[in-house]
């Protein structure tokens, strides 16, 4: 990755629009930068490609004028045709190889992870960095048990040591403190800072809990 700073990233941040009204998507997007987001994800789980393309545009040149990296959640070509910073893609999504085909060597790909073993093996396939979760069950991913908490700490240990790796799933403001606290380092939060009356005092929360430790 050129211009590398994800060593750095702490916090995580997805504009998934099944929380964001239509109306809001610009200001919510510019409410987790001012707030204090490292990375940006955009997440459109059944939206049409002209619709996450016409919302990633709109997106995306906040994002570059803030260096905070654009990522684009699922489709590879999407983001390879907008020149977007990176893609996330899930367990279910093929193998790295097919993504950085399509996306390009300086660009950055994510995996979902499930497991310890799932995490290790996103390390081993060359991913630049992973998602472990869900910690607990969420709204945000019906239908995926939480994994708990009890295998953080060797997760950090073994994969977020290399690359930057951050806990998902159910994470809120409440329940930070006990996360890290477990041996979390990195966070995606969505739905609670989304659905916060105030987002960017949300994220900045979220950010002063991080530097608490
Ligand atoms: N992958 C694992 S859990 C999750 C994703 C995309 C959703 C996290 O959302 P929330 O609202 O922070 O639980
Ligand atoms: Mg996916």
């Amino acid at each position: 990755m050129t211009g590398d700073r994800s060593a750095d990233w702490k916090l995580y941040a997805i504009l998934d629009l099944g929380y964001v009204a239509e109306s809001d998507r610009l200001a919510t997007t510019l409410k987790l930068i001012a707030g204090g987001a490292d990375v940006l994800q955009l997440r459109a789980k059944g939206r049409d490609h002209g619709e996450i393309r016409d919302v990633a545009k709109e997106i995306f040149p906040i994002c570059r004028a803030t260096g905070v990296p654009f990522i684009i959640n699922d489709y590879a070509e999407l983001a390879a045709e907008l020149d977007a910073d990176g893609v996330h893609i899930g367990q279910d999504d093929g193998p790295l190889a097919a993504a950085r085909e399509m996306i390009g060597s300086g660009k950055i790909i994510g995996r979902s992870t499930h497991s310890l073993a799932q995490a290790r093996a996103a390390l081993d396939e060359g991913f630049d960095y992973i998602g472990f979760g869900p910690l607990f069950p969420t709204p945000t991913k019906l239908g995926r048990p939480g994994i708990g908490l009890a295998d953080i700490s060797t997760m950090q240990c073994d994969v977020g040591g290399k690359i930057p790796a951050f806990c998902i799933g159910g994470i809120k403001r409440a329940n930070l403190p006990e996360v890290i606290a477990a041996g979390a380092r990195r966070v995606v939060i969505v739905s609670d800072l989304l659905t916060a009356g105030d987002v960017e005092s949300a994220t900045r929360e979220v950010r002063e809990i991080i530097a608490r430790g």
